[in-house]
């Protein structure tokens, strides 16, 4: 099973500023988190982070008949990119979305996720655990559709 994890702009800043809204874990240390969790389940798993709407749409379309699944967090381009949303109805790769921070309780312009409507489930507010989840979701899913 190949799993894709997507990120969007500015997570490549994680720990440097905004620790209260995003944890103090950096960007890497994401990255070993999740691979830990792939490399026990037995997923092979891969990255990529842009700040680059179209750079991400570039890798969804990529990813068609590549890869079994996507968990991604558009970060900013959550609120805003129909582009994104496209890509994934596109490739119909079942996609997990998620957000580091619980974003239904902050502020209004970020309470419309355009890719979240394509995503067949969303985990939000539980830091990197969200990402957690979102992998084990996903090979449940793969593997039972549910
Ligand atoms: O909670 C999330 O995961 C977000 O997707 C993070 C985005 C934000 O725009 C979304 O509304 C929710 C922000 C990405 C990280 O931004 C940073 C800002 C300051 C310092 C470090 C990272």
């Amino acid at each position: 099973m190949k799993i894709l994890v997507i990120n969007g702009p500015n997570i490549n800043m994680l720990g440097l500023r905004e620790p209260g809204i995003y944890g103090s874990g950096t960007y890497e240390a994401l990255l070993s988190f999740v691979r830990s969790v792939c490399e026990k389940e037995g997923i092979e798993v891969s990255f990529f982070q842009s700040n680059h709407e179209g750079d991400i749409v570039d890798c969804i379309q990529k990813a068609y008949g590549e890869q079994d699944g996507i968990v991604i967090n558009p970060a900013a381009y959550t609120h805003t990119s129909i582009a994104i949303l496209d890509a994934l109805k596109a490739v119909s790769i079942p996609a997990v979305e998620v957000h580091i921070s619980d974003v239904k309780s902050r502020e209004d312009f970020r309470q419309v996720s355009y890719a979240g409507r394509v995503c067949v489930r969303t985990y939000m507010g539980l830091g990197f655990d969200g990402y957690k989840e979102a992998v084990l979701f996903l090979k449940q899913y793969l593997n039972n559709g549910v």
